[in-house]
């Protein structure tokens, strides 16, 4: 069964541009592994280097992982919070800025390596655009596409394992965001070609861009490319992140129904923003719908969803199979 982790970044006080302050309290990036460790469910941890580890807490954070059990499943270097970042960063016009951007990854590999972690994403958050044609996509393609190879290289001369995955969203921070579809990161990541470069979904990434989540799944997992998932839930209005079945729970259980299908073993992350909620209560319902749904799944395959789908002309009955299905596992 794939293992679920959470990306401890939504687990503190979290603010917003209407309220600068947040609703809830700080709490330490130690104390929020620890909560993870305690929560039923939840069997690694996501993270950012160096906002959340670098070498200072580095051995701590070891410690509490190995008391806890829990595996650090993704470790991505953050290219998106400080000023020098706020037009780009792997894309950047400024190669002094694209420079550090590229570091910043190199980083986040290195100190990735040192706890065997299997994935390291890339969110071009800053590369993008607010007004028409204030920037040139194709030298923005170019320059990330050469910053990516500059990555590899490092990745590969090191040896390391690590799988580098493009995740894309449409927008915010910026009005749009390079590279924003699935279908756009994955035309990407083949141009590269290389086994270590591929995708994470985000489920509520991809909502936003109003896809067909189920064409996004199906595509990626045909390429062999789905390296990771991001999982959340919104009404395909802004990137709310709430537990993913939420908004969505039939759309859910399609995508799971694909990954099913399709045979993907990676790690189910949870990309949670509890602005207001208890940040564990967002927790434990994102891993009882997400193991609901795979039930549901599994009660599908028994009643023959796999013959009706390959006709392609049972809507209805696949309708009320789902419909049946999820009344039945509950
Ligand atoms: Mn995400």
């Amino acid at each position: 069964m794939n293992k679920i982790c959470m990306g401890i970044w939504g687990m503190t006080n979290l603010r917003d541009r209407f309220n600068v302050n947040g609703f809830k309290e700080d709490v330490s990036v130690l104390e929020r592994i620890k909560i993870c460790g305690e929560t039923d469910g939840i069997d690694g941890i996501e993270l950012h280097v160096p906002t959340e580890i670098d070498e200072k807490n580095a051995a701590e954070i070891e410690k509490i992982l190995n008391d806890y059990n829990l595996q650090m499943v993704q470790l991505c270097g953050h290219t998106w919070t400080e000023p020098q970042y706020k037009f780009g960063a792997l894309g950047d016009v400024d190669i002094k800025i694209r420079q550090m951007a590229i570091d910043r990854v190199k980083w986040a590999l290195d100190m990735g390596a040192r706890f065997n972690v299997p994935i390291s994403v890339l969110w071009p958050a800053t590369d993008g655009n607010d007004f028409i044609l204030q920037t040139d996509y194709i030298a923005l393609y170019d320059r990330y596409v050469d910053s990516v190879h500059q990555i590899l290289d490092y990745l590969h001369s090191n040896k390391y394992k690590t799988k580098i995955c493009i995740e894309p969203k449409p927008f915010e921070p910026r009005s749009w965001i390079m590279m924003g579809t699935t279908a756009s990161a994955l035309a990407i990541v083949q141009e590269v070609n290389d086994p270590n470069f591929g995708l994470n979904i985000d489920v509520g990434h991809a909502l936003i861009a109003r896809e067909n989540v189920e064409d996004s799944f199906s595509l990626v997992c045909r390429a062999k490319k789905l390296y990771h998932t991001h999982w959340d839930d919104n009404d395909m209005q802004a990137d709310m992140d709430v537990p993913p079945g939420c908004a969505n729970f039939e759309r859910m259980v399609s995508m799971l129904y694909v990954l099913d299908q399709t045979g993907y073993d990676g790690w189910f992350g949870l990309d949670l923003f509890p602005y207001r909620d208890d940040s564990v209560d967002f927790m434990l319902l994102s891993v009882e719908n997400l193991r609901l749904g795979q039930e549901v799944v599994q009660l599908m395959n028994e009643r023959g969803a796999r013959d009706l789908r390959a006709r392609g002309t049972e809507g209805p009955a696949m309708s009320r199979l789902i419909r049946d299905c999820i009344m039945q596992v509950k």
